[in-house]
């Protein structure tokens, strides 16, 4: 069988990854691919869809910090590198699903994914030629120009760890304001407003640094990170469609899997 395909939801606690993973594989149901659901957060209680490989098979947060008396953040970091000593156990279980589309929940502290070695050791241990992934935006975070401004530069952080394809998708557009909304397109439209902003934004707080500024507005231009930032909700479903097609099209994959 040809390997399948891989999708990564990354993004900052409380993004909406969980959510669109159900909205996602809700969407892929309804079309008729089959998919298997990995969850990877060893930390989560309840999540909003039904896993067919989870990592709390394997063990659970609360398992490690008791095993190793360590409090949550110390319990996190071990199990952030006791999933890449894992990674063959979850590719074998993933691969016996025999599926052609593999979506994956990540844990809930980005930093804990994307700064640490074992993350990068994981992703090359399952399909790294056949990932992609999606970075979550939300919009709550990104009202401020410093705010949406961070949130792209953690997106390129991811992109440059894991250097597989990668989509922006500002999350939960259900729940934001027509005002916010369209002050988020203004500056994914015309990025100089954003640069704009963002004099305006440092100048209140009277510690304005112009160079760090600009050299962050250009290289973010630079790395295209304007041009390529989607929209989507899991409670409507709007844009999630657009994942599977950018997925499909990043990865060779062609127009469309094939059907159950
Ligand atoms: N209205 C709405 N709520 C959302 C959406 N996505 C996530 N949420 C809510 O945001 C909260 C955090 O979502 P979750 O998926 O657990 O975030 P995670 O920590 O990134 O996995 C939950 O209360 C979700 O119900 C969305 O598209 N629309
Ligand atoms: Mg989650």
């Amino acid at each position: 069988m040809e390997e399948p395909i891989n999708v990564f939801v990354l993004g900052t606690a409380g993004c909406g990854k969980s959510t669109l993973v159900a909205a996602y594989a809700d969407w892929m149901y309804r079309n008729q691919y089959s998919t298997t659901l990995v969850n990877l957060d060893p930390g989560v209680e309840t999540l909003p869809y039904e896993p067919d490989v989870d990592v709390r098979d394997l063990f659970t947060l609360s398992e490690v910090m008791e095993d190793y008396s360590l409090g949550p953040n110390g319990a996190q970091i071990v199990a952030a590198d006791m999933l890449a000593l894992n990674a063959k156990k979850l590719k074998d279980d993933i691969s016996s699903k025999e599926s052609h589309y593999i979506i994956y929940d990540t844990p809930g502290q980005l930093e804990l994914f994307t700064f640490r070695e074992a993350s990068k050791e994981l992703m090359n241990g399952l399909y790294p030629k056949r990932s992609a992934m999606l970075y979550l935006i939300d919009p709550f975070n990104a009202k401020t120009p410093s705010g949406f401004i961070s949130q792209l530069m953690l997106s390129s952080l991811c992109k440059l760890r894991f250097q597989i394809p990668s989509m922006d998708l500002i999350s939960k557009m259900d729940m934001i304001t027509f005002e916010d909304e369209e002050r988020l397109q203004g500056w994914i439209d015309h990025p100089e407003r954003l640069l704009d902003d963002t004099f305006t934004e440092s100048s209140q707080t009277g510690s304005l640094n112009v160079e760090l500024n600009i050299g962050i507005h250009r290289a973010l231009d630079e790395m295209g990170q304007f041009g390529n930032i989607r929209k989507a909700s899991s409670v409507t479903q709007n844009g999630v469609e657009e994942i599977y097609r950018f997925v499909q099209m990043a990865l060779g994959a062609g127009e469309d899997l094939e059907k159950i």
